[in-house]
């Protein structure tokens, strides 16, 4: 390992870091130089296992040399072209590789370069398709409480953490929130699917009593919910949230920046649960991590009813400057190549049971409240220390850091997403780290 293995300045002042207690972290920084396959190497050359799969992103393992090359390629042959009114080959030849492993009939890809813009593209489509559809009343957008959905104004405004929504007073009007369907009280310790609470699907029928079917453009919610801690649908709530929005002619959009591409052990949560949603975002996975894109796939109902008007007007006012970025394109392709050929969209699949089983060895180890594990994405909850909200899971996230494991923690959530090339040796390795560092940390 060469470039940036031991940093060139010893000041960290200047990077003012995203998501992170900042103070905290210089003061005590934790620093990788390099990755490969299941691990990281620190800058002082510790090897530590990478649990998370980066932020979910990279589900082929680090350092993947087919997709290395094809972004050197790339650069070379084109390394920058626009997409507004002229187009690049390898633009529509990775469009219509998505198009193929993408959910039933939702086969038009528009491209962006993230979760949040993905979001925030789906959620105007939305609009755009309601008011083409002769429904324009029908602007408001319905999220989840304990929802994700990135920081644009869009995202975070149908998002349900409270920390990303507070700071910012000013959220898009019109938008409002079903519940979430985290219930320990019933579920504690489910395997899979939990059995109880379909019925919080109905919070939909709530809204379109208070505010009216005709004023509801859509409702987005992640099939699984990651980062505010693995929440993973009752069984029969997704399909039941799909009839409520047919009966009340709203759209539903899946917000798949971490179930899609593998992570549940299909290729979209889509597949998995077998609910079709007329939009979904994804991210993430779509390169592996390593170079920056998102796109959303639209049902040919919602494409073609925009495909409408004289043939020389733009159909829909939206696009960023690195849309299909031909860099991410070439990633993208060599990244969907590596899943088709080892079968990472579907491995999950296989060692969801191991997985499973491996996670839920961990109850009744310390201040264990829940454990939650689905396709090879798992979360482990904690009780609060009082009155310290989230310490507890940060001291057992930078405890597993130090001994070797890096995972998420959402509060007191431990989550864990491994990257889809994993093991059973490196899930007992994991397991077993977290394990000890759950018995350490008081
Ligand atoms: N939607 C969902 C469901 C996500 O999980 C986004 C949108 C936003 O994507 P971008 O690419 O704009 O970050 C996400 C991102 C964590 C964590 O540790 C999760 C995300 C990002 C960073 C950290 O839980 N999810
Ligand atoms: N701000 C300015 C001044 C711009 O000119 C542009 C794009 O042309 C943007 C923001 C949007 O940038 P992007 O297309 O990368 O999202």
């Amino acid at each position: 390992m060469t470039v940036h293995q031991i940093p060139n300045t010893q000041s960290l002042d200047a990077f003012w870091m995203p998501f992170t207690a900042n103070r905290q972290f210089k003061s005590e920084p934790r620093l990788i130089a390099g990755a490969e396959g299941m691990y990281y190497t620190t800058v002082d050359g510790r090897k530590v296992i990478d649990g998370s799969a980066g932020l979910w992103c990279v589900n082929a393992g680090h350092g993947r040399r087919e997709i290395a090359d094809a972004v050197s390629r790339q650069l070379m042959a084109l390394d920058y072209a626009p997409s507004f009114q002229i187009g690049h080959p390898i633009a529509f030849d990775f469009a219509e590789k998505l198009a193929a492993i993408a959910p039933r009939g939702l086969d038009r890809v528009f491209f962006t370069n993230s979760g949040s813009e993905s979001v925030d593209t789906a959620l105007k489509i939305a609009l755009a398709y309601q008011r083409s559809a002769g429904q324009a009343t029908r602007t408001r957008l319905i999220g989840r409480e304990r929802g994700y959905h990135g920081v644009g104004f869009g995202g975070m405004s149908v998002g349900g953490m409270v920390n990303n929504r507070r700071a910012f007073a000013t959220h898009l009007p019109g938008v409002d929130h079903i519940s979430h369907t985290h219930d320990l009280a019933r579920n504690a310790f489910s395997k899979g699917q939990p059995a109880h609470g379909a019925e919080f699907a109905d919070d939909v029928e709530r809204l379109v009593a208070l505010h009216g079917a005709e004023t509801i453009a859509a409702v987005i919610v992640e099939p699984v919910a990651g980062s505010t801690g693995v929440l993973i649908p009752p069984q029969g709530y997704l399909q039941r949230l799909r009839e409520l929005c047919d009966k009340h002619g709203i759209l539903l959009i899946f917000d798949e920046v971490i179930t899609g591409f593998g992570r549940l052990g299909a290729p979209f949560a889509a597949n998995y649960f077998g609910v079709m949603p007329d939009l979904i975002c994804s991210a993430k996975g779509i390169t592996n991590g390593t170079v920056p894109m998102g796109a959303v796939f639209a049902s040919r109902k919602i494409h073609d009813a925009l495909m409408t008007g004289p043939a020389n007007q733009v159909e829909l006012f939206h696009g960023y400057t690195y849309s299909a970025h031909p860099v991410a394109c070439a990633a993208g392709l060599a990244t969907l190549e590596i899943y088709r050929k080892e079968n990472l969209l579907t491995r999950g699949a296989e060692l969801t049971e191991y997985w499973q089983d491996a996670m839920h060895s961990l109850r009744g180890l310390p201040n264990v409240i829940d454990i939650r594990a689905i396709g090879l994405v798992a979360a482990v909850e904690l009780s609060s220390r009082p009155d310290a909200a989230g310490v507890r899971g940060y001291d057992v996230m930078v405890d597993c850091f130090n001994r070797g494991l890096v995972l998420r923690n959402s509060g007191d959530t431990l989550a864990m997403s491994p990257p889809l090339i994993v093991e059973r040796s490196h899930i007992d390795d994991i397991v077993a780290m977290l394990g000890d560092a759950l018995k350490r940390v008081a």
